[in-house]
């Protein structure tokens, strides 16, 4: 009864919050890597106004689609546009092997000069256009084709190779995906993976889709992965997008009777002074807003990851602007697989293996280098924590925790502690179901009439289901509950996904703000959907 009483109160307290707090974080919003499809990609470089979660509203540039791509990938991403200006611009998702075509326009203003598209470690053919330094550039209102072989599969990047001090900095980047062509074995290894299994029966409540773009980051049995997200991370310095504002913008009369500037040659790149500092075009909060969300509608692209334990997840990681930017993944450590579309693979094959294992450094932060990008894999299983965070002997047969080769309960993929470390089942032993020391739970938990939970913490030292029920302390409020977590549908571990250079987490010097995500551990008892 007493279960009951606090569940109702629960919910209460809940929808009292989700009200207030709902135009501020959206909790149902999951991420992906999104993208357009096809092998010809006809693109735009126009100027628009981004938004940052202060209010500011920045002039930009980007590039966008001057007629609708051959598709949007993954299919299950719900309401894909892609604008006539994006930031960053589209992700080009191709096949390895696939010959690719891309058209620029050039729509920006005439002051800009001309533009151009580099695509790093492709062999370009450019036509059209004229010359410029690194490739053939687009004059104003003119056109320039690029075509090369999508060879190396993985994560890549493109950017502006005209005067790209400025043109990078005002916006003009983006991603390509290749999509591997998998062998047989590595398709079959990958397909038979135990994650797959789990996916098909998450906790038998139902089947998770598959948002992955394949099965397997490269063609290499120990690339498989269950989930996928990438990050671009760039920074924005206002006072050279207003400087290039004030010249596109500039009329002789506004101008004193005097004659406005024909280039940007005056715009100062140096000194430079970045205050926004961005995920995928978007700062914190706002990152963890929908993709394709209506309120940013040239930044279209999220950063909000989710996971169950266990799940190997690919990180596509991209540094995009002028700055390097130390990434840390809080939960675990990123295993590198490879950087710039080149798996790091050990010099030989070890006898009785078929192929080279992998040689990826471990890494505590994926410090992205400006123009390189990396593939790396991530997961978190709870090993090491040093307490039962499925609280399995609560619900369930509490002997259950049969450890696999690797420690990790494995065995039975519909199970709510599946992918348990085996070495913490049931410690402590649980007198109580109370989070608290003398009861026999892990942690006490603070007192909710006197301290207030912050936005992510769950107040559950549990994951699961009744993660929520469970944490009830002495004081009869449950602490779970919070604002952009809600234990009813999720309970889950939030950690820290931010730019260890710590003013980067800033919003033009305010924090909570720039270059953070917020990464949820969801239990598997909750389907996690990346379609919004
Ligand atoms: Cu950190």
């Amino acid at each position: 009864m007493r279960v009951t009483k606090t569940n109702n109160m629960a919910r209460q307290l809940r929808i009292a919050t989700t009200a207030a707090a709902a135009s501020l974080l959206a909790a149902a919003a999951h991420a992906a890597a999104p993208g357009i499809t096809g092998t010809s990609f006809h693109l735009d470089a126009q100027a628009a106004y981004i938004t940052q979660p202060d209010g500011a509203s920045i002039y930009s540039w980007g590039y966008g689609c001057a007629s609708p791509p051959g598709g949007y990938a993954p299919t299950a991403v719900a309401g894909a546009t892609c604008p006539d200006m994006q930031l960053p611009g589209p992700t080009l998702i191709v096949n390895q092997g696939a010959t690719v075509t891309v058209t620029l326009t050039n729509s920006l203003p005439a002051q800009a000069g001309r533009t151009s598209m580099l695509f790093p470690g492709f062999e370009v053919t450019a036509s059209g256009g004229v010359d410029g330094l690194l490739t053939k550039e687009a004059q104003t209102a003119g056109t320039v084709t690029y075509t090369f072989k999508a060879d190396s599969p993985g994560t890549h990047s493109y950017y502006s190779g005209t005067q790209s001090d400025l043109q990078v900095e005002m916006g003009l980047y983006g991603a390509i995906i290749v999509v591997p062509t998998l062998s047989g074995r590595v398709a079959t290894a990958c397909s038979n993976s135990s994650n797959d299994r789990a996916r098909a029966h998450d906790f038998g409540t139902g089947v998770e889709q598959d948002f992955r773009l394949a099965s397997a980051a490269y063609d290499h049995a120990a690339t498989c992965y269950d989930r996928e997200y990438l990050f671009q991370l760039s920074e924005i310095d206002p006072k050279i997008h207003l400087a290039a504002e004030a010249i596109a913008t500039c009329t002789t009369a506004g101008n004193g009777g005097a004659s406005c500037p024909a280039n940007m040659n005056s715009v100062a790149t140096e000194q430079y002074h970045p205050v926004y500092f961005l995920v995928n075009g978007r700062s914190m909060p706002d990152d963890m807003d929908p993709n394709y969300a209506s309120q940013y509608p040239h930044q279209p692209y999220n950063g909000n990851p989710h996971m169950h334990p266990g799940e190997t997840t690919l990180l596509r990681i991209i540094g995009q602007g002028r700055w390097q930017h130390p990434l840390h993944e809080h939960g675990n450590h990123v295993r590198l697989l490879a950087r710039d579309g080149n798996l790091l693979l050990a010099p030989n094959v070890l006898e009785g293996e078929s192929e080279p294992r992998l040689a990826g450094p471990l890494l505590f932060t994926t410090t992205t280098t400006p123009g390189q990008a990396m593939d790396g894999i991530f997961y978190w299983t709870g090993r090491g924590l040093n307490w039962d965070v499925f609280g399995h002997g609560y619900v369930g047969d509490p002997s259950v925790c049969h450890p696999d080769a690797n420690g990790y309960y494995t065995e039975d993929p519909t199970a709510q502690n599946y992918y348990e470390w085996c070495g913490d089942h049931n410690k402590p032993l649980e007198a109580h179901p109370f989070g608290n020391v003398g009861n026999g739970g892990p942690m006490t938990l603070p007192d909710p009439n006197i301290v207030a939970n912050g936005a992510w913490y769950g107040g559950s030292p549990y994951l699961g289901g009744e993660a929520t029920t469970r944490a009830v302390g002495t004081t009869p409020i449950p602490p779970s509950g919070t604002i952009a977590n809600d234990p009813g549908g999720e309970a889950g571990f939030a950690f820290m996904w931010h730019s260890h250079n710590e003013r980067e987490i800033t919003t033009n010097n305010i924090f909570p703000g720039g270059m953070m995500m917020m990464m949820l551990v969801d239990p598997r008892a909750y389907l996690i959907d990346e379609s919004k």
